[in-house]
Parts: C-alpha cells; structure tokens; sequence
C-alpha cells in the first residue's frame, strides 16, 4: 500500500463526522453465516499510531485478534470513566493531539473454489471509527463498535491468491460520545473476523414470526450479486427436519406473496404447527427452522439455519405479557466483560454467564448498554431467558446536546435499527431498548418509529423518555422502565390509578461491593402490587480487570488461572478506575456486580436465589405445610427435595419430600415430615429443593431454593448459674486466656461502598466514630445483694465496668457486666447513644482470639453472609465453615463476612478447644481477621494481611446495607436508633 496519496478514508476525517455512520457496509441481516466461513482471529500485524491521520511506520509488532490492544502489550492502557467523557472536547470533537488508532494487517489466502461467488468481509465488532483497506484499496468504513460490520469483496480479491487486509480502527471519534457507557474505555477489535462466500444469488435477510397459536412466518430477502434477480429461483423450508412446503402435519404450509422484482425478491413461507411447544423462559422449547434459496434447477444456491421459538409478547393494560401470562422480571444487567480480554467474550464463557444466572433464579437480561456477543442470544434461547436487547447508545456526558442533534440522527436510527435486523428472530428478545441515559430527544423517536413500522412484535423501552412522567402514554417507551426508583414511589404508582404501562425498572438494587439490601423487601411489594413485574439488577460483572502488580500491566490473555474464588493470585490483582494510572477516573464504581470479575458469585446471589425460588413455604398451619407454585408456566416435576429439620440441641433430622402437582399459582398442603420433637429448643423446617434431573444450567441435584419455616420458637434461656470468678485489669479489660483483645464497644464498620458513596460514612466520620476514645469510668468488684437481686454469695464474682467512649461530637456510655458462670461468664452489655449518634454502623462488641482458632460452627442463618436487610437467602441451620472462608474479597475491602440470626457459635482449633459463644437472642455476628480499620485503611484486596487470630464482632444492632452507592439506601427499619441498647452473651472454653 503507499501512503503517499491522500487516503480517501482518512481524508474524510470520518472521526468527527456523525453524520457517516458507514460507507460500503452491507445491510445487516439475520442470515446464518456461520458454517463454511474462513475465520481470521489469531496474531496480526499490529502498530499504534498517537492520531489516526499519522503515517503508517514500517515497524510492526503483532496483536491478537479477536482483541482489544488495551489489553496487549501497548502503552495504551484501559480507562473507567462512568458518566463523563474522558476528554472535554465537545461532540463531535475527539482530543486532537491523542487519539490512539491501531492499524491491524495480514494476508488472507483466498480459497481458490471461491471463484465465481461473492466474497464477503465481516469484522465482528470495533470501537469505535472502522477503517477497511485491502490491498491499499479503500473498501468501507463502520462505526457502531458492538455489532458487526459486513464489506462485498467480490472482485476485489481473487480467489487462489493471498490478499493484504487491513483494519484502521481509530478509538476516539463522535461515535465515541455515544458509547459513552459506564465500563472501561479500550480500542480495539473485540468480536470475530471472518470472510465468507455465497453464491451469487443469496439470502439478503430472514424474518421469522413464530406465534405461541404455532402460526409460523418466515419473510425472507433475495438478492443477486449480478443486480437483476435469475428466474425461477424460490425457497424452502424445513422446520425440526420437516418440509414445511410439503408436510401433512401442518395444516396451512406454503410459500406465499412470492414477488419478484427484478433486483429484490421477496417471498413468505407460512406453516402452522398443531400443538406447539411454546417457548418461554421456563420450558424453553425450540425448533430447527432451515431456509433454503434454489435455484432454478432445484440445487441449493443458499442456506439459512435458525433456532427458534413460539411464542407472543404483548401489552395489555399495564402488564407484559409472554403467552398470556403476567410474567416477572427477574433480571439483571450485564456487560460484555472479561477480566483478561477486557471486552472479548467466547461462547464457553457466555454460556457460564447464564448457567450460573439460571441456576441463581434469574430469568431475564438487559445487554447494557448496547447489543451483546451474537452467541448470547442463542444461549438466552436455548436456556431460557427473557432479553431486552439495547442499542449502543448511551451520550451521558452530553446527552441533552446529542438527543436532539441532527448530525446524529442517522447515528441514532442506524444503530437501533442494526440491532432489530441483526436480533429480530431470537425467541428471547422480548423487548428493544433505544439505549441508556441519553435524555430524550427526536432522535430517539426517528429510532422508535423505525422499530415500530419495523417490528411491531416487541414493546420499546427506553429509560429517558418514561422517566419524565411514569403515565404517560404518547412517548417513545412502551414501558415505564426507571433506574433505581424508590420502592415506595414504584408501588404508590402502581396503586395511584393513573399507570397506564408496565412498570420493570431498567436498573435497581445497585450491587456494588457489600450491597443489595432490602432486595427482599423490593420482592415482597413487586409480587403484592399489581402493576409491578420486577426489573434489573445493577449489574451481572464487577469489571475487575487482572492486573500485574509489579508493573501494572493487564495480565491479558495469558493470565489465565490467577484468580480463585474470587480473589486474584499472589502479584496480582484487580484492577479498577485509577489502577492503569488514569488521570481521569471513576474509581471503584466498575466493581458493582453480582459476581467477582471471575464470575465466582457474591453473598447476595443466593439472596437473589431465594426470593426467585419456584417453591415456597407460605404458612405452617394445623392441615400442615402449605407449599405454593410460584413459576409461571410449569409444574414441579424438574424438581425433587428433602425435608431438613433443625433443632436448636444441634440435631438435624432429614425425610424425604414428595412435592405436590401444583399448577404455576396453586397452593397446597402436606403434611408435616415428622412428628415434631417434645424436646430440642427452636425449630426450623427446610425444604432443599434441588434439580430432579440433568437440564442444560444444572446437573441434577443442583440446589434450587431452601424455603423454610419456623415450627417452634426458642424457650427462654435459662440463667446460667453464677460460680467461679472472672479478671478483669484496672481499666476495666477483661483478661481471657484466650482474648488477645478484650470486649470492647464497636459504633464503627469498615463503609461498605453504599456507606461512603451515600454519603453515610462521611457523617459517621465526622462524628468520629472511627476514632472513638475510651476512657474507664469505673471498675467494681463484687455485687450488693440491692443490686443484683441475688445472695451475695452469687453476686461476688461479678465485676461491673463502666466506660465512655468519646466521639467528636457526643459521648457514648457503655457498661459491661461481667458475672462468672459454670464454665465460663455471662456479660452483659448496655451502651446509651446520644441523639447526635442517630444512625450508627452498629452497636456491639468487638473482641480478638489467640491464633489457631480457624473453625467457626455456628447456629442461625447462614452459610452464606448476610445481613439484616439481606438475609433471606440464608436459613437457620447448623452451619460450619472455616475461618478463612467466611470473609468475602470485595474488590474494595469493606465490611464483610457477617452472619445474621447468630444464636450460638463456637470457634475452635483442630483438637477441639475453642470458645462458645451463645447469644441471648438472635444477633449479627462476625468472625474475620480484620479488624474494620484494617479493612477500611486498604484499597485493594491484596494489601490486606491477614491476622492470625480472629477478631469477632457481635451486635446488638447492625445498620443495614441497603443500595447508597446508586439508589435508595436501606429503609430506616434496618437503621441503627440512638439511646439505650442491651445485648448479652455467655463465653465459655470448649
Ligand atoms: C446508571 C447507568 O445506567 C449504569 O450504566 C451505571 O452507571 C449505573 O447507573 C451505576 O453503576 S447511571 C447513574 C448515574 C444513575
């Protein structure tokens, strides 16, 4: 190629021009391509040049396609900005002097038995500005960096012979300020390259209409390469192997409405299939659908093969319906995203992304924000999931110059319109979404108007238009869609009168670090209201990119296995805004998934689990257990379960379960497992509900929900009887064989990421409960017999120490008595909050162990973390797990590792000895080995160090988590009051 003419593509600054959204891309279609294809991922030849009108050098080093070079060895690292730019130029400017343009270049062997067919080009996504050359001639331009670009290269290589391709792809440009969505900034080629041939006469595009009545519909396009169309040509179709054209089975089969022009030949293959297997979330049944274009002779001149589904989606009044039926939204949003690739995903991967999402109870995705890997929609068909499909639009910095501006009209219809072609036949694709936090302007209506002439089969939602008013009824959301919406507000609405759509919210329950809380409660009121059906999660990933520590570059593609659980290898890390050196950055607000950056699934997945649960528990009466169904579309037999009873003595007593047949909706009673016994304290009943057989997400076996219900109550616990003597110092310490720190007063948690970011956090700190002073105000020995109401004699050993622990700006006073008993003490506590301190962290006591102490076995919720306004994914049980794993690796070390409902624990070395602890009543308890400073003062996990011993909080009261970080914070129910506070606990050694 020679650089010495002007290139025609570069010259045209195509850059900074939203007006081109391509030039010589073909039409995007859902024609199958895949079988016969030359693929051309693996090492090309790669340079980065600082601008993309800068000479191309003869130094070449490689870079692997498909990827992104920010993740391969350049000096162009990966950015995370959310919702502003990462420059100020204005739309559509990109910075001048510093816009990184990597120019990728191989030769292709062309297949000789290519001759005489059409020659295609496809490069499956880039971002953002697309630049086609082959063998220096210009061939096209594309931008619309998640979806594929197609190039005719008939006649531009020859087949037998090697031809030089070679993508310019410029990273930042006007597309740039609408993708300007909140995940990490890289350039790059992120999707598959490939280059296929057809004949010359070819399917042009596919559109299937599959009804759940089992009408079927197939509109198909044909075109020749030639321009005008050969005669004779016609298609047919073939569906789960078939002929639709001839088979006695379908009672209407035929190819309809055949027109030929002479340059574009339509025609419609009609069937109806008697007793249709349905699609739907649940039972996601599927048929072989196969288009094929003959020629005149009969021969086969092109093939289309389609997975797909029956099935309806509508609107009628203010539900959405699939099938008939008022189905919920129990989605979640998710990223195109992998730790070591950055924005390549493979199929193995998205299949692991849904498996687990399936097998945590979700049943729905929106692809924030833009059109997601093509292999994720035959996935979301096959397993079962509802999608809201969304165009790759979000200008957040500058949204409310972009809605309305008409350069960016052709941007704005050309990108939704892309996306509808390229998805329309996916079952799952129950909705289209114009894009996100874009405001709303007439470009958003150009692009609705297109999709509703288009494809009046699906609803539209978009977040921007809705949010102006949730009951309106003539903009360009079929859906009131909000993003993190107070509950309240979603079910005043609901109950107002005035909704006139359904109300799924986009965004909710944002789950950054220690989060979700109260999404329990979100549940309760969406399946109480009519009018509320769910929404989506914020978010699927925490964008955690691996990074090497010791020079801070991603550890790429050959980073494979240095993470577990979680947590990334020794030397490494993960990686969020500001750790490639950002001058601009959003910080940890990457890290706000479901699940680690390597997909190993947080707390608050099986809170999600639970609320998502196909079989509950709604009562425990005389006539006995009342078992409830709450799918949509089926009944229990993919299910099988066991009866679990947990006795508070520490027994645990198993039976059988024989579920009921129950229709979505039904309810019914069994009768209870076993006679309950006389004796044993509270009394939990489980139903472990696991898979009955092997299904695609889930081996059987694999556990599905634990409802579970309370079938007696504790007994009031005994007084221990007083005896013995406990030492307490002159400051009023207690001094414990086994305490390397003594119980002392805790206000204070290492901020969650909803504790700082909502502000929360910034009060406690200027209260300065981080700091708090303690200060002895008295020791004394002994008990008076007015005092403790009991004879001296079991008064003496007591000893009752009276503390202040001084804020900035208040005082707390805090008393501890301490009354020896067999076998350990009894301490009980009391702390007075003053008014100033109206909404603490927690209130309770903190104490550390010697070391060796690494089993902790516990009574109460679990085995999961949990918190007060997460809780209810962990039942009461009897519950071990090892010290070590009980702390969860947020991205940003925060409070972690509690367990709600504790109401005994003992903590214990490999032989046995150990402490116990048990609780007066049920109480949030942690065992980490951090203390909340230790935590607070890291910013990545792989500072923290360990302590040998453990440190052990139990409260008397624990601010909940709520979702402050992005949204509402926790209700005040699950806040922690001021005044006075009483907690008690008896330690013993084991
Ligand atoms: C909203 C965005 O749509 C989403 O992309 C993400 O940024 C999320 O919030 C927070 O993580 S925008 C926010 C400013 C409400």
């Amino acid at each position: 190629m020679t650089d010495a003419l002007p290139d025609p593509l570069t010259a045209l600054r195509p850059w900074e021009a939203p007006e081109v959204t391509s030039w010589g891309r073909l039409p995007m279609n859902a024609v199958d391509r895949r079988s016969g294809a030359l693929p051309l991922d693996g090492d090309w030849r790669f340079q980065l040049l600082p601008v993309p009108d800068a000479p191309v050098g003869g130094a070449w080093s490689s870079a692997y396609v498909p990827g992104v070079w920010t993740m391969q060895d350049t000096d162009d690292r990966p950015q995370y900005t959310n919702v502003r730019m990462p420059y100020p130029e204005f739309p559509p400017l990109s910075p001048a002097h510093r816009n990184p343009t990597g120019v990728y270049e191989r030769e292709v062997e062309v297949p000789a038995d290519w001759a005489g067919r059409r020659i295609v080009l496809r490069i499956g996504a880039a971002e953002s500005v697309l630049l086609v050359h082959v063998d220096g001639r210009p061939v096209g331009i594309s931008k619309d960096s998640h979806l594929a670009a197609e190039f005719d290269l008939t006649g531009l290589v020859r087949p037998g012979s090697a031809a030089t391709v070679r993508l310019t792809i410029v990273k930042w440009s006007d597309a740039s300020h609408i993708e300007d969505q909140d995940q990490w900034w890289h350039g790059g080629i992120t999707r598959s390259v490939l280059l296929y041939a057809t004949d010359p006469l070819y399917l042009a595009d596919v559109t299937v209409r599959a009804r759940y009545s089992g009408e079927l519909r197939v509109d198909c396009l044909v075109r020749d390469t030639g321009g005008a169309l050969p005669a004779g040509w016609y298609l047919t179709g073939e569906l789960d192997g078939q002929l639709l054209a001839q088979d006695r089975e379908f009672d209407r089969a035929n190819v309809e409405d055949e027109r030929v022009s002479d340059f574009l030949g339509e025609a419609r293959l009609l069937a109806t299939v008697p007793e249709v297997r349905a699609w739907n979330a649940e039972t996601p049944e599927l048929y072989d659908l196969t288009v094929r274009l003959h020629r005149a002779d009969g021969t086969v001149a092109d093939t289309s093969r389609h997975r797909i589904g029956f099935r309806d989606v509508e609107i009628v009044g203010r539900d959405l319906l699939v099938n008939g039926e008022r189905v919920f939204i129990r989605g979640v949003n998710r990223h195109d995203f992998h730790p070591l690739t950055g924005r390549t995903v493979s199929y193995d991967d998205m299949r692991a992304d849904l498996v687990l999402l399936k097998r945590f109870g979700f049943n729905a995705i929106r692809t924030a924000h833009y059109p997601n890997d093509p292999a994720l929609y035959d996935l979301a068909d096959e397993l079962g999931f509802y999608v809201v499909d969304e165009a790759d639009i979000e200008s957040h910095d500058h949204a409310h110059e972009i809605a309305d501006d008409p350069r960016y009209l052709n941007a704005f219809v050309d990108r939704v319109s892309r996306m509808v072609l390229r998805d329309k036949n996916h079952p799952s694709v129950i909705i289209w979404s114009l894009g996100n936090e874009s405001d709303y302007g007439a470009n958003h209506d150009a692009a609705a108007g297109w999709v509703r002439r288009h494809d009046p089969t699906r609803p539209i939602q978009y977040e921007g238009a809705a949010k102006l008013d949730w009951a309106a009824t003539d903009d360009a959301s079929d859906i009131a869609c909000p993003m993190y919406a107070p509950l309240e507000d979603c079910v005043a609405h609901a109950l107002s009168g005035r909704q006139t759509r359904p109300l799924i919210q986009c965004e909710y329950s944002h789950a950054m670090g220690n989060s979700n809380g109260t999404l329990a409660d979100h549940w309760a009121a969406i399946e109480a209201t009519p009018g509320l059906q769910g929404g989506f999660i914020w978010e699927f990933w925490d964008h955690g990119i691996l990074q090497r520590v010791s020079d801070g570059r991603p550890a790429g593609r050959g980073g494979a296995g240095l993470y577990d659980n979680g947590v990334a290898a020794p030397g490494y890390r993960w990686a969020y805004g500001g750790d490639f050196g950002e001058a601009i950055h959003d910080g940890a607000f990457i890290a706000d998934g479901v699940v680690f950056p390597d997909r190993t699934p947080k707390p608050a997945m099986y809170e999600h689990r639970e609320i998502a649960a196909p079989v509950r528990i709604e009562r425990y009466k005389h006539e006995g257990i009342v078992l409830s169904n709450h799918q949509h579309f089926r009944g229990f037999d993919w299910l099988a379960a066991v009866w679990v009873l947990s006795l508070e003595d520490g027994r645990t007593l198993t039976a059988p379960a024989e579920l009921p047949e129950l229709c979505p909706g039904e309810t019914a009673a069994v009768p209870l497992p076993f006679p309950l016994p006389e004796d044993g304290g509270e009394a939990w009943l489980t139903l472990r509900v696991t898979t009955a057989q092997d299904l695609p997400w889930a081996p059987r076996g694999t556990e599905v929900c634990t409802p579970q219900v309370l079938l007696r109550a504790a007994d009031a616990r005994p007084v221990p009887v007083a005896a013995g003597s406990v030492e307490v110092d002159d400051e009023g310490l207690l001094v414990h064989p086994l305490l390397t720190a003594a119980p002392a007063l805790s206000l204070w948690r290492a901020p969650t990421d909803n504790d700082e970011l909502g502000g929360i956090a910034g009060r406690w700190r200027s209260w300065g409960l981080d700091s708090l002073v303690r200060k002895v105000v008295s020791v004394r020995r002994g008990a008076e017999r007015s005092e403790m109401g009991v004879p001296p004699a079991e008064g003496w050993g007591k000893v009752t120490v009276t503390a202040e622990y001084a804020g900035t700006t208040g005082v707390v006073r805090h008393r501890q008595v301490f009354t020896p008993v067999e076998g350990g003490m009894r301490v009980d506590e009391e702390a007075e909050l003053p008014e100033e301190f109206h909404d603490v962290a927690r209130v309770g006591t903190v104490f550390e162990t010697v070391a060796g102490l690494d089993l902790l076995e516990w009574f109460g919720q679990g085995p999961w973390e949990s918190y007060p306004d997460r809780s209810a994914g962990a039942p009461v049980g009897h519950h071990c797990v090892p010290v070590d794993e009980l702390f969860t690796p947020y991205l940003r070390p925060q409070e972690s590792g509690g367990r709600h409902g504790v109401r005994r624990f003992t903590l214990s070395a490999p032989d046995a000895t150990g402490l116990s602890v048990v609780l007066d009543e049920p109480r949030q308890v942690s065992v980490t080995r951090y203390r909340a400073e230790d935590l607070t003062a890291a910013a990545h996990h792989d500072e923290l160090v360990p302590r040998t011993g453990c440190v052990v909080h139990i409260d008397a009261a624990h601010r909940g988590l709520g979702t402050a970080s992005c949204g509402p914070d926790t209700f005040p129910s699950y806040r922690v009051a001021p005044g006075i506070h009483r907690w008690s606990w008896t330690l013993r050694v084991l």
